[in-house]
């Protein structure tokens, strides 16, 4: 479709001007047929950009290798560019709107020049639900529009509903690097330097602008960017939650459903969660989403939530049959992989598929690799954080109503972290205020390799949500407690703290997580049917040592360790959110969460 058949006046406008500003050879519309996608495919292949990989072995499945400048989300560039820069908060880079429109329009003239401008209408959510937004891309990236086809619903379906006047967020993406007359990328992936990339966002005129980046995260606008940054924004004004979690649907031997929700950082195994195969005789779960929630009050005062997004974008590193054979399942065929490491056949290969290296590889750089199994310091054949992009259709485990646009029915929240110590396995909360308390103080440990930070450090990400809240954190926290007095407690999903990464002392794992996390789930299960084992302490309701079943390897001792109240840890925890994490957010802190850290103080010192 051409810019001239459009019928949505804004849109054709809008288009017309960015195009003028960008100076793209050509500017196409996107239908989001499959023919689009092989075009897009196709000339990426030809660019040298992407390989096909073996037809045999991964059907329909490509390659790419990026920029090591270009392999992560960039959080160092990424703004919140709201009017004031309270509204940003403490925990988000601000820049004045104005200054940074300036600073970025300079870069986007010309930027387009020798590529095409592809305009992308895209639905986060079933197209045409209730829920679902409407974003527009504009992008100089064919592996932008690719990624795009599967992780959204993207084309004509879409501009039908957007009709002559309806709402969209407009997001403008470039990879920052024009061609010159006659140039192409021959193998080379265009990005900006660091310094120039931005991955902006202005929460007021819900606007997303990013620049210099071709990867995930930063380019496929319709994720981090609107499902999280810009509607958490949404969502506070509208009264509604979008937030960083995965939807489960749990079956029991009875046949009884429960849909559950979990917020956990990056890197916490989300993805395995909500694909996990039970350990637990009888029980079933199914997988609704895997990284984004989008809740909403239905008339009976439950919240109904929906996965906007239509495919997963998942780390590749550590995913095997083991630990997630359904996203092993998922990612056979019509997949895009992303610095993943290729085999001498053309296959994929990385660290923690669950064998070794077939014989010599190409690793995430280009060059050849062999495996040196005794040398602890040979880098990586996968890039640490490379990916798989696959329809969510393609998941075994995918729920019947995955795509309901009416969404399911909550019941509980579950937050964690990575917590070596101190964190039981599984606490519920007392009441609503201390389930937001529990997810305001969230953190990880994270390890030296991740971050310039000391490894064993606990980093704090409230309700995983630090890199995604699109205004101040402070905030927030009262949007959350305020959905709380939108319904009565018996409608509310009751909420969780769980914690699979405890360590003993010798530093080995106590709890085998994956599969068997399916018996923590169980208790959950049936505790918001008010049943389990399960007794009051200071931090909050534990189960019974016999509640929970107990897996192979998990001795009676071990389980006394996994749901022992560690005062003295606590102690500490809780002095470090006082000293340390909630006066971060100054008067914008609820009063309520600091009753709450009274509270627990008070408990623990009876
Ligand atoms: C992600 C993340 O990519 O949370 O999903 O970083
Ligand atoms: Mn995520």
């Amino acid at each position: 479709m051409t810019v001239e058949q459009l019928k949505h006046g804004r849109l054709k406008k809008w288009v017309k001007e960015s195009a003028a500003l960008m100076a793209p050879d050509a500017v196409e519309v996107c239908d989001g047929s499959k023919a689009e996608y092989d075009k897009m495919i196709k000339l990426l292949v030809d660019s040298k950009l992407g390989t096909v990989l073996n037809p045999e072995k991964k059907p329909g499945c490509v390659l790419f290798r990026s920029d090591p400048s270009d392999v992560a989300r960039v959080e160092a560039r990424t703004y919140i560019a709201s009017e004031k820069q309270e509204d940003a908060g403490p925990t988000n880079n601000w820049c004045d709107p104005k200054e940074l429109k300036a600073t970025m329009t300079d870069l986007y003239r010309g930027s387009m020049k020798g590529r095409t401008m592809y305009v992308i209408p895209y639905s986060m959510g079933p197209v045409g639900s209730g829920i679902a937004k409407i974003g527009v891309q504009l992008t100089d990236s064919p592996y932008v529009v690719a990624n795009m086809h599967i992780m959204a619903r993207v084309g004509t379906k879409v501009l039908d509903v957007l009709g002559a006047d309806g709402e969209y967020v407009p997001c403008w993406h470039s990879v920052g690097k024009p061609l010159a007359p006659g140039e192409s990328d021959d193998g080379k992936w265009p990005c900006a330097p660091i310094e120039q990339k931005y991955i902006s966002h202005f929460p007021e005129t819900r606007e997303i602008w990013s620049y210099g980046s071709g990867y995930g995260g930063n380019a496929l606008l319709g994720k981090k960017c609107l499902a999280l940054r810009i509607a958490s924004v949404l969502a506070r004004d509208e009264g509604w939650l979008a937030e960083h979690m995965l939807i489960l649907k749990i079956t029991n031997p009875q046949g009884e459903v429960k849909y559950i929700t979990g917020a956990f950082p990056s890197a916490c195994g989300k993805t395995n969660l909500a694909m996990l195969i039970p350990t637990l005789p009888g029980w079933k779960v199914e997988t609704v989403g895997d990284d984004i929630a989008w809740m909403k009050f239905g008339k009976d005062g439950r919240l109904y939530a929906i996965n906007p997004e239509a495919g997963f974008f998942g780390v590749a590193p550590g995913t095997n049959d083991e630990s997630n054979h359904n996203a092993m399942e998922s990612i056979k065929k019509n997949t895009i992989y992303t610095n993943v490491a290729m085999t001498e056949d053309k296959d994929v290969w990385w660290e923690g598929i669950g064998y070794d290296a077939p014989g010599k590889l190409i690793d995430w750089k280009g060059n050849e690799w062999v495996q040196d199994k005794g040398n602890k310091e040979q880098p990586p054949a996968a890039h640490p954080n490379s990916r798989f992009t696959a329809p969510a259709s393609q998941c075994p485990a995918i729920a019947d109503e995955w795509q309901d646009p009416n969404g399911v029915p909550i019941s509980a929240f579950l937050f964690g972290g990575r917590r070596p110590k101190t964190i039981p396995l599984v606490n519920e909360a007392k009441s609503w205020v201390h389930g937001v308390f529990m997810g305001s103080i969230v953190g990880s440990e994270v390890t030296a390799a991740a971050l310039d930070v000391k490894a064993g450090t606990i980093r704090r990400d409230p309700f995983a949500m630090l890199p995604f809240c699109g205004y101040n954190m402070g905030d927030y926290f009262k949007h959350w407690l305020e959905i709380g007095q939108k319904s009565t407690p018996d409608k509310l999903p009751k909420i969780f703290f769980v914690n699979w990464f405890r360590k003993n002392e010798a530093g080995k794992f106590i709890w085998p997580g994956y599969g068997d996390n399916s018996r923590v789930l169980a208790w959950i299960f049936d505790r918001c049917d008010g049943k389990g084992g399960a007794v009051e302490t200071p931090i909050g309701t534990l189960p019974t040592p016999d509640a929970i079943v107990r897996p192979d390897g998990v001795s009676e001792a071990d389980m006394k360790e996994l749901l022992k109240v560690d005062i003295e840890g606590w102690k500490a925890e809780i002095a470090d959110v006082r000293e340390n994490h909630y006066p971060k957010f100054g008067d914008k802190l609820p009063k309520e969460l600091y009753g709450e850290l009274e509270a627990i103080e008070k408990r623990l010192e009876a």
